[in-house]
């Protein structure tokens, strides 16, 4: 599908994927960022914001709901008041598209109407109304894996095979997707590292990413402080910045074109020191990697 470089049309703004693009991470939930009422939180959200566009980053993902297992569900209305009033601040003050974390299609039409040009969808739209939804903003929508829901995910995680069962399932949803007049251009997917998985089975989706790049649209990976990075480096979730960038390189050489993660200038770092040595790579020579220690027998 791309024979050039995939562009992504968000609003007036351009995201171009010639290098992988940061996606950096601002949850808006009361603890988030402080406990000083609606207007703190809003205040202090978009300050985090801001910082983050000056790190680097290249759109800001703004989400009021938690995905953990535990979180308690959070109403509409709820939602609404966390994110609407931080859309619209930033999209007045930022240089970068704004993505709207939900799966909730009143929140998906509000936060376009404050400014949101991106809808990040860890149900992939299979919300009722959210296809829809999304088919009439006409905005760039990423569609995740996940099986079942976040309370149900990690209770039976079972598969045959997860790379060709979470490839099976984002093709289907790129097909509802096509059904409901989204256009392929408008689409972004992601294996969904953490929801429903086995740090074997995030191994196996992050290795192969590639694998998900031949459907044809732009990848995205999100594996950001997340506990597989806790399981590989039994760190806590404050001390996974290192693990976080070692996994955000792996996923940019393995193919994403959008990297989700809560420590921009960390990430730019390293995607900058990838990109310098991709430069240098040599097309004329196949240099095969040798392992540092080589046993008698082999
Ligand atoms: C994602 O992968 N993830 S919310 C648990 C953590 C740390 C981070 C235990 N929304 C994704 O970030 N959207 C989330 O520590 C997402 N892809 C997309 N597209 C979960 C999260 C997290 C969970």
């Amino acid at each position: 599908m791309f024979d050039t470089v995939p562009n992504l049309q968000c609003g007036h703004h351009v995201l171009k994927l010639d290098v992988p693009r940061i996606m950096a991470i601002v949850n808006v939930t009361p603890d988030s960022f402080s406990d000083g009422g609606r207007l703190a939180n809003t205040e202090s959200a978009v300050a985090h914001a801001l910082k983050l566009v000056e790190q680097g980053a290249d759109m800001l993902d703004i989400g009021g709901e938690s995905t953990r297992p535990d979180a308690a569900p959070v109403s509409l209305q709820e939602e609404l008041d966390r994110v609407v009033p931080v859309i619209e601040a930033l999209s007045t003050r930022c240089s970068v598209p704004i993505s709207i974390d939900t799966s909730k299609p009143e929140v998906m039409r509000a936060a376009v109407a404050a400014g949101a040009v991106f809808i990040n969808d860890v149900a992939a739209l299979r919300h009722e109304g959210a296809m829809a939804a999304a088919a009439e903003l006409g905005v760039p929508v990423c569609l995740m894996h996940m099986p079942g829901n976040p309370r149900t995910m990690q209770k039976e995680v079972h598969y045959d095979d997860v790379l060709v069962q979470v490839r099976q399932f984002l093709t289907e949803r790129m097909f509802a997707c096509e059904m409901a007049g989204i256009s392929k251009k408008n689409l972004v997917i992601d294996p969904g590292f953490g929801f429903g998985k086995h740090l074997e089975h995030n191994l196996a989706l992050l290795a192969n990413l590639a694998y998900f790049c031949e459907l044809g649209v732009p990848v995205l990976a999100g594996v950001s402080r997340k506990s597989m990075i806790g399981q590989i480096t039994g760190r806590g979730i404050d001390a996974r910045v290192s693990g976080s960038a070692a996994a955000a390189m792996l996923a940019a050489q393995n193919g994403a074109g959008i990297i989700r993660v809560h420590d921009v200038a960390e990430t730019k770092d390293v995607l900058a020191v990838l990109a310098a040595v991709q430069a240098a790579k040599r097309k004329d020579h196949s240099v095969k990697a040798k392992p540092a220690i080589q046993w008698p027998e082999d």
